[in-house]
């Protein structure tokens, strides 16, 4: 385990090498991967900030000076992970929830062993009232034999993950990473343009303080989801107290602030979306292993996130995640059992 403290001076880069140097048979690749996604996340974190005064000026879905289309801010992002991850060596494939099929690797460029599939800008519907929006991101081995990737190699269950994390546009910018050796956060010092440990180690508090749920779906929810949520609201009347309600309606920032502070986020199945909203594959997966890192849960109700098997992309499942009790009540009332669950 890198020991650092909060005030412990570490660029993301350092650390990165540090926990790389704890696994002798390492090729440095998975760190070339996270280095170019931090990369990407500092140019991404740079088009958020001025999103409100591309509006002021204009700009957005209009065209510019060069006659070109400017383009949506989650497009931008899409763009910019691409193009930072696509040439590296080190992806065979790649998945964007903004694009319909694989992305392969451009002839050009050496194909890797790895695949990433990503959310570039979740919640960006949140972007025009400034609510903070994130990026999520997944990394896998390649499982097949040939030099590229194939939908094979996307489409693991969540276990196989050998790299997840979050990067939070909010107040400051905040890259979350898990190599399955903890859960640890970065903040984007905007002076020096570096990312700096500060979060190191980071446990998830449990039982949590908050619940994290758009109610407004309560009409369409089945009576146990609607009492299951009434017992998070009014806890269990022994020592289990009732939780906080907050919602952003960001799934990236609803999670960080369960991650830091304790508590549930839910996207149940409803009448009219019977597997919910949120996709496995970039955004349940990657966030079920930073939950559990951090000694936490996510479950769809029924299984262990990590565990379902995925048949397509862009496959939705229900989501409970968060501090551990909080997840095991949800599979306990809606009928899963929760396995191999804790880091
Ligand atoms: P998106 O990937 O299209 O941005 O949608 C995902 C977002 C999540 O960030 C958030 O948790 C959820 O949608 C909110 O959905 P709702 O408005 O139905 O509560
Ligand atoms: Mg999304």
């Amino acid at each position: 385990m890198v020991k650092h403290t909060a005030t412990s001076v570490v660029t993301i880069d350092r650390y990165i090498i540090e926990e790389e140097r704890l696994h002798p048979q390492a090729t440095g690749e998975l760190s070339g991967i996270l280095y170019d996604l931090a990369l990407a996340a500092k140019m991404i974190a740079n088009k958020v900030r001025n999103a409100g005064l591309a509006d002021v000026l204009g700009a957005t879905e209009n065209s510019n000076v060069q006659g070109e289309i400017q383009q949506k801010l989650d497009v931008l992002a899409n763009d910019i992970i691409i193009k930072a991850m696509d040439h590296g060596g080190r992806l065979c494939a790649m998945a964007s929830e903004e694009m319909p099929g694989l992305i392969p690797i451009p002839e050009q460029f050496r194909c890797g062993k790895y695949v990433l599939l990503f959310d570039p800008l979740d919640g960006s519907s949140n972007i025009d009232v400034n609510v903070p929006v994130g990026t999520i991101f997944s990394v896998l081995c390649k499982i097949t034999r040939g030099n590229k990737g194939e939908m094979e190699d996307l489409l693991q269950p969540g276990r196989q993950q050998v790299a997840a994390g979050y990067v939070i546009y909010g107040s400051s910018t905040m890259m979350v990473y898990t190599t399955g050796q903890g859960v640890h956060g970065f903040t984007l010092d905007p002076a020096i343009g570096e990312f700096l440990l500060s979060h190191p180690h980071i446990r998830m508090p449990d039982p949590g303080r908050y619940l994290s749920v758009n109610d407004s779906y309560e009409p369409l929810w089945s009576d146990t989801v609607r009492e299951l949520m009434q017992r998070y609201r009014k806890g269990d009347g022994k020592k289990r107290n009732g939780t906080s309600s907050r919602y952003v309606g960001s799934l990236v920032a609803d999670f960080h602030r369960n991650l830091l502070g304790g508590g549930i986020f839910a996207y149940p199945a409803n009448r009219k979306s019977p597997k919910g909203k949120l996709r496995l594959l970039y955004e349940a997966n990657p966030l079920a292993f930073i939950a559990e890192q951090a000694g936490g849960a996510a479950s769809d109700g029924e299984h262990r996130i990590l565990d379902i098997v995925p048949s397509e992309l862009h496959q939705r499942a229900p989501l409970f995640i968060g501090s551990k009790s909080n997840v095991e009540l949800a599979e306990s009332m809606l009928g899963g059992a929760l396995t191999g669950v804790g880091a």
